[in-house]
C-alpha cells in the first residue's frame, strides 16, 4: 500500500454488498467501438474484477438477465432511454425493469461521458453504496478543467514537493511509461480534461519539432481519456527558436511566425487545446517588453490557435517592481482597462487571490472588475505556501471559500458569487475554466503525501462542479482511499476539515500574509526585509512596528478596497466590520485594538498561533486513533508526516512570536510558553535541501 492507486484503489467490497452488486449486475456490457470507450470497458473490467473479487468480463453486446450496460444514446437506441439533460461530457445511471429484468445503465451523449460515468459507477461502489435504485445524472459546469504542470524540460518540477516530472523527454516518444495512462485514468476519474504540459515559467524549445513529437505521443495517450494537452509559450520565442529580431506582436513577421508555429503544433497534435502564458511577470518576456499590451500579445497567439479551435490562457499574475505600489492592486490595475479588448478565445487566467496562493486571502477583486473579457480561476494544488507536502492541509475548504465568495451585487439585489463571475459563452457550460497548479510527480503516491492526493482529487471534483461542497468531497476522497466505515471517515472529514485553517492559524492568522521565508518559501521568515524588490519581502505585508501590524488597504491607506465591489468596501472599508480572517489584510492596528474575543490584537494574535499548533496536536491523536482502519504502511507515513507537521507548527508559531514580541517589544500573556530561542536564532536558520531552494 503505498498509495500509487489513488481513487482507483479497486479493493474488494464487503461480502454483503458483494452479494448485492452481483445479483443487481449479473452481466455487464460497454457498447460502442471507440478508443474512450475501450477504456471505459477495461476501466470496468478492472474496476469490477477488484470490488466484487472474482474475474469480471465485460462484453460489448446487450447483456442478459440483471445487467449492466453502458453506452451512448444511440448505443442505447433499442432501450427507449429517456434522455436527461446530460450535455457533450455529461451522464446519466438509472436503474429499470424490462421484461423481468433489472438494468442498470450508463447513458451519455458521448464517449466520454461514457467514461465519466463509468468512473462514476464505480466510485460509487467503491462509497459503499448499494446499486439498487441508483439515480445520478451529472454533467460537469466548466467547460475546460485543467491541471498545469510547472514543469522544466530538465524534468524539475517548479514547487514540486513530489519528485521529478512525470514527463520523461527523453524517453519519449519511443517509450510510453504506463503510467501515463494512469495518468490520465485518475484524471478521467475526477472529470479534468485539459493538462498544460510545461511551466509557465516557460522554455521556448518545447515548440521545436523534437519536443512537439514527444509532446504528441504524451496527447495520443490521454486522447481516449478526454485529456487535451496545451504547452506554455514562451513570449520571446519567435526570436530564440525563430531567429527572429524581436518579439512584437504587432509585427508581421512576428504574427506569421507564430501562426506557421501553430499550424505545426495542429499537425502534431490535432486536437492540440491552446496556450497557457506568463507575461511581463517576475522577469518573464511579454508585449510590454515592445510597449504593447496584455491584449496585444494574447490576441496574436489567440489569432493563430483560432482557425484550430485552441484557446489562449493568459496570466494575470503581474506586478511591477515598483515600491509605492500595492503589490495586491496591480493586476486590477492593468487587466481592468484593457476589458472588452481580448479576443474571444483568450481567457485571463487569475490566481484566486490577489497576491499568490496565500493560506488565506480574499477573493482576485479582477473576478468582479471586468465585464467583456472571460476569466478562469488558478488555484494552486502544490502547497507552495501551505507547508509543502508534509502539512495536512486539504484545500478544499479554502477553494469553496472563494469559489462561493459573494463578489458583486446585481441591480436587482442578488448576489453574485466568484463562480458566478467565470461565465461561459458556450451554452452548454456556466463556468468557462479552472485550472490547478499540479502537485504531481514521480514519487509512488503520485503527490508527496497520500492526504496531498485529496487536494488533487478536490481540484478535479471542484472543477467540475464549483457548487459542490467540500465536505462532501472530502468524505468520497476518504472513502475511496481508505474505508467508507462511518467510524473512520466521520473524524477523519472533520480532520481535514479544520486542517487548512490549522495552517493559517500557525502561520499568518488574522489576515497576515506572506511571511514565509525567502525562496523556498520553507518555514517562517517575518524578518526578511532585504530583498532587491520591496513586495519579495515579509516586513513589506505585515508592516510590524512598535505601534501596531498589519497592510493598510483601507481607503485611507492604498485602497485596494476600492476594486472591490461596493458592499464589500464598505463592509472592509471598517476595521470594526472586516473579518477577523481579513482584518490585517485590509488594516493596520494597533497592537491594543480591541477585538471582537474582548482580547486585545496582540493577545489575540498568540492566541491565533497557539491555537493552530493545538489543532495539529489535535489531528495527531485523531490520526492515531485510526490505526485500526489503515493499512500500516500508509498509516505510519501519515504519522510520521503529522509529526513533522506538529514540530514545524511549533517553529512557525515560536519563530513568529519571538519576531513580534521583540518588534513589540510585547511580553506574551500569561499562561503562553515563550519560545525556547530568540529571533537570531530563528533567522540564522538555513535550509539548503528544501525544495525550491535552486
Ligand atoms: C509564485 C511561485 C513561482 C511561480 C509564480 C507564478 O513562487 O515559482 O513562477 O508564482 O505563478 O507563487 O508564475
Amino acid at each position: 500500500e503505498d498509495g500509487y492507486d489513488l481513487w482507483l484503489r479497486y479493493e474488494q467490497a464487503p461480502v454483503e454488498l458483494r452479494a448485492d452488486y452481483n445479483s443487481q449486475i449479473s452481466s455487464i456490457a460497454v457498447l460502442g467501438q471507440g478508443a474512450t470507450i475501450a477504456a471505459a470497458r477495461q476501466e470496468m473490467a478492472t474496476g469490477l474484477s477488484g470490488i466484487l473479487d472474482r474475474t469480471v468480463t465485460v462484453g460489448t453486446a446487450m447483456p442478459r438477465g440483471n445487467a449492466l450496460v453502458a453506452g451512448t444514446y444511440d448505443e442505447l437506441s433499442g432501450l427507449d432511454l429517456e434522455s436527461a439533460d446530460v450535455g457533450p461530457e455529461g451522464y446519466a445511471i438509472t436503474q429499470m425493469r424490462r421484461n423481468g429484468r433489472v438494468l442498470t445503465v450508463i447513458a451519455a451523449e458521448s464517449e466520454i461521458g461514457v467514461l465519466y460515468g463509468t468512473f462514476a459507477f464505480l466510485q460509487h461502489l467503491l462509497q459503499g453504496e448499494p446499486i439498487a435504485g441508483m439515480e445520478l445524472v451529472s454533467r460537469p459546469a466548466t467547460e475546460h478543467r485543467l491541471l498545469n504542470h510547472w514543469d522544466n524540460l530538465d524534468r524539475y518540477v517548479e514547487r514540486g514537493y513530489a519528485g521529478q516530472s512525470l514527463w520523461d523527454w527523453h524517453k519519449l516518444p519511443d517509450y510510453l511509461d504506463p503510467r501515463y495512462t494512469d495518468y490520465a485514468r485518475a484524471n478521467a476519474a475526477i472529470g479534468v480534461n485539459g493538462t498544460s504540459l510545461t511551466n509557465v515559467n516557460a522554455n521556448a524549445e518545447v515548440l521545436t519539432p523534437q519536443y512537439l513529437e514527444k509532446a504528441a505521443a504524451l496527447a495520443d495517450v490521454f486522447r481516449p481519456y478526454g485529456i487535451k494537452v496545451y504547452l506554455t509559450a514562451r513570449f520571446s520565442a519567435p526570436i530564440e527558436i525563430g531567429g527572429l529580431e524581436t518579439a512584437d506582436p504587432l509585427d508581421e513577421e512576428v504574427q506569421a511566425w507564430w501562426q506557421t508555429k501553430t499550424d505545426e503544433i495542429y499537425n502534431y497534435i490535432p486536437d492540440f487545446g491552446g496556450f497557457l502564458v506568463k507575461a511581463n511577470s517576475e522577469g518573464q518576456p511579454g508585449p510590454q517588453d515592445y510597449d504593447r499590451n496584455h491584449a496585444d500579445g494574447a490576441n496574436m497567439l489567440a489569432d493563430a490557435v483560432a482557425p484550430h479551435g485552441g484557446i489562449v490562457m493568459w496570466r494575470a499574475f503581474v506586478y511591477a517592481a515598483d515600491e509605492t505600489q500595492d503589490r495586491a492592486k496591480q493586476a486590477w490595475e492593468e487587466f481592468v482597462p484593457l476589458d472588452g479588448e481580448f479576443r474571444d478565445n483568450v481567457l485571463i487566467q487569475v490566481k484566486n487571490g490577489p497576491i499568490d496562493f496565500q493560506p488565506r486571502e480574499p477573493f482576485s477583486p479582477l473576478f468582479a472588475g471586468v465585464e467583456d473579457t472571460t476569466l478562469m480561476m488558478e488555484f494552486q494544488i502544490t502547497k507552495e505556501y501551505l507547508g509543502f507536502a508534509t502539512h495536512l492541509a486539504y484545500l478544499g475548504t479554502m477553494w469553496e471559500e472563494t469559489l462561493d465568495a459573494p463578489a458583486e451585487r446585481t441591480g436587482e439585489g442578488e448576489t453574485l458569487t466568484v463562480t458566478d463571475m467565470m461565465v461561459s459563452d458556450n451554452d452548454d457550460y456556466t463556468v468557462s475554466a479552472m485550472a490547478g497548479v499540479a502537485n504531481i510527480g514521480t514519487d509512488r503516491n503520485w503527490s508527496g503525501s497520500i492526504f496531498d492526493q485529496a487536494n488533487w482529487y478536490a481540484f478535479g471534483r471542484l472543477a467540475w462542479d464549483p457548487e459542490q461542497d467540500a465536505e462532501t468531497v472530502a468524505r468520497e476522497w476518504a472513502a475511496m482511499t481508505f474505508t467508507p466505515e462511518a467510524e473512520f471517515l466521520d473524524p477523519v472529514v472533520e480532520m481535514m476539515m479544520g486542517s487548512r485553517e490549522a495552517v493559517v492559524d500557525y502561520m499568518t492568522p488574522l489576515g497576515l500574509h506572506h511571511l514565509m521565508a525567502t525562496g523556498h518559501h520553507y518555514g517562517p521568515g517575518p524578518w526578511v526585509d532585504d530583498l532587491g524588490r520591496p513586495d519579495w519581502n515579509p516586513a513589506y505585508y505585515h508592516k510590524a512596528d512598535e505601534e501596531g501590524i498589519g497592510f493598510d488597504r483601507s481607503s485611507t491607506g492604498s485602497d485596494a478596497v476600492s476594486q472591490y465591489a461596493p458592499f464589500l468596501r464598505e463592509q472592509w472599508d471598517d476595521p470594526a466590520t472586516t473579518p477577523d480572517e481579513l482584518l490585517l489584510w485590509f488594516h493596520h492596528l494597533s497592537w491594543d485594538y480591541e477585538m471582537g474575543s474582548g482580547r486585545t490584537l496582540w493577545e489575540e494574535i498568540v492566541f491565533y498561533y497557539e491555537r493552530g499548533v493545538q489543532k495539529v496536536e489535535a489531528m495527531r491523536t485523531t490520526w492515531d486513533e485510526m490505526a485500526p482502519y489503515v493499512d500500516a504502511e500508509r498509516h505510519a507515513q501519515i504519522a510520521d508526516f503529522l509529526a513533522i507537521q506538529e514540530k514545524e507548527a511549533r517553529w512557525w508559531r515560536n519563530a513568529c512570536l519571538a519576531y513580534f514580541m521583540e518588534v513589540s517589544g510585547r511580553d506574551l500573556p500569561d499562561g503562553y510558553d515563550v519560545p525556547p530561542h530568540d529571533v537570531d536564532y530563528y533567522k540564522s536558520r538555513h535550509f539548503p535541501s528544501a525544495p525550491g531552494n535552486g
